[in-house]
């Protein structure tokens, strides 16, 4: 049976004002498993209505009850883990495990963690002898959080958590190809008893609610996390009204390897780095710049164990690559693929869709795809690819490999594999990204600050770094007589 996803306004599930329905389809079967209101600016309007009447007293609670609604919240996500991961890899095709080991349970430590901050989040006080000038951090108001579909839950939540903390009403818009757990979690608002128009939720395709929403005058600050093309068009629809934004957009980001690395770890990590997730993680290292005198021996090695990953039902616990998020981006990523061909490049392993047999005949799965034989110009390592491809290029040395991983538009994330911690040093200063690891990849903090430069958006999620986002600070100047 079809699931029939409401929008969640003012404390009630409601239905599209327009009557108007989107279909969700599972990616590994490509079955429609359920119906998503396309909802348009008169669903806005009422949910900014619902947030506006809500804010004076949710802004205005005592940061421990804040703290207690999304406590609560969190312990509702921790008992419906398996529901929840289940929904998530219905609607998104990742694998089941991905889903209940990583993603729902980074949900319910997005909601504990930012309720923890709101508790001990303070503000700045700066005293000379004849007057204190202090700054009040206050809640903003409405504000929008739109999210994509590559990790649904934990994105969602990476948003609206903070929003709320910091005293904020939200109005959020999950991505229309992935709505189930967003939809899930209004349920959890209701059961745990949160006060009406604090979170809403309003369905539908960017067309028609995002820019809706981003245009609704109540819209205080956004925070955006998408492709680079959207962000770019909601800083032009915010920028008149001098409305803020926190954009995290693409990446192509580069997994630099120098041959004094500890090779097992390095190859363990780099697999995982280029196909997490079907390669659809904006922090996943598309480029592979390998040091020279190795790049024989990892060619190999990496071949090797790409072309033996196991692309399968994501609900069996063998696979470890599921389906890509949809049809159309199955496409993209094939059409990606033909291109790099065009340009001279080497498909070295996958490259093709694969058909499985069964539940799964329907769904939209392709190989692990390694390709060399491209130079840093060419489309192939300049576009943000999104799925299960990257590309091996050699370098020579330091100043060679920084080229190379700045050689790009992008910037959002960079991994580095050295024992030397002189080039992990160049590395962490050169390398334009929001984040560098090295020796590692996709070790997270919740207190770090999270976001890139360039054309990877602008912003900072994370942390004290969310919480300024949604806050205004006021000084205020107290002068002795
Ligand atoms: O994202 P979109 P798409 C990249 C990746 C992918 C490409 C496009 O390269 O192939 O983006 O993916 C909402 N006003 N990333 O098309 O469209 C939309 O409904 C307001 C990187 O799926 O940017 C959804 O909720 N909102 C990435 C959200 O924006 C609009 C994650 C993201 O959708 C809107 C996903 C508009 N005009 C894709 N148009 C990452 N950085 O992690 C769309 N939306």
């Amino acid at each position: 049976m079809k699931t029939q996803i409401k929008n969640f306004i003012g404390g009630r599930f409601v239905e599209p004002a327009s009557g108007k329905w989107l279909d969700d389809i599972n990616p590994a079967t490509g079955e429609i498993i359920a119906q998503v209101p396309d909802s348009d600016a008169n669903d806005i309007a009422s949910a900014a209505q619902a947030a506006q009447a809500a804010f004076p007293t949710w802004s205005s609670l005592p940061a421990a009850e804040r703290a207690g609604h999304m406590n609560r919240l969190a312990d509702w996500i921790e008992r419906n883990l398996d529901s929840l991961a289940q929904a998530e890899c219905d609607d998104n095709g990742k694998t089941l495990r991905l889903a209940r080991t990583l993603e729902i349970p980074r949900a319910v430590t997005n909601f504990r963690f930012f309720a923890a901050m709101a508790l001990t989040w303070s503000s700045e006080s700066h005293a000379t002898p004849d007057a204190i000038q202090y700054t009040l951090r206050q809640p903003l108001g409405v504000v929008a959080c739109i999210s994509p579909w590559n990790l649904p839950l934990y994105l969602f939540t990476w948003k609206i958590a903070p929003a709320l903390a910091a005293g904020n009403c939200v109005i959020g818009k999950p991505s229309e190809i992935t709505p189930l757990t967003a939809f899930m979690l209004c349920k959890g608002v209701e059961e745990c008893g949160w006060p009406a128009g604090v979170l809403n939720v309003v369905h539908g395709s960017g067309a028609a609610t995002g820019e809706a929403l981003v245009a609704h005058s109540a819209i205080r600050a956004v925070s955006f996390t998408g492709g680079t093309k959207t962000g770019a068009r909601i800083a032009a629809l915010l920028a008149p009204r001098f409305v803020k934004a926190s954009l995290e957009l693409g990446g192509k980001n580069p997994n630099i390897i120098f041959a004094d690395c500890d090779y097992e770890r390095m190859l363990n990590t780099t697999i995982r780095s280029s196909f997490s997730n079907q390669g659809q993680v904006c922090l996943c290292g598309s480029r592979i710049l390998i040091q020279r005198s190795i790049y024989d021996r990892f060619r190999a090695d990496f071949l090797k164990r790409a072309a033996s990953m196991i692309v399968g039902d994501p609900l069996d616990d063998k696979s470890e690559l599921g389906a890509v998020v949809s049809r159309p981006h199955m496409e993209k990523i094939l059409g990606c693929i033909d291109l790099a061909k065009k340009e001279g490049g080497k498909v070295l392993v996958g490259g093709q869709q694969i058909r499985l047999t069964g539940r799964c005949a329907g769904g939209f799965f392709i190989a692990p795809t390694v390709i060399e034989g491209l130079g840093p110009e060419c489309r192939t390592n300049q576009e943000e690819i999104f799925g299960p491809v990257v590309t091996l290029q050699p370098f020579d040395d330091l100043d060679d490999a920084i080229v190379l991983a700045n050689a790009t538009r992008y910037g959002l994330s960079a991994s580095v594999w050295t024992s030397d911690t002189n080039k992990a040093l160049v590395c962490g200063e050169q390398i334009a990204a929001g984040v560098v690891w090295v020796n590692s990849w996709l070790v997270r903090d919740l207190r770090t600050p999270f976001g890139g430069t360039r054309e990877s958006g602008v912003g900072r999620e994370g942390g004290v770094e969310a919480m300024r986002f949604f806050t205004e600070s006021k000084n205020v100047c107290i002068q002795r007589h």
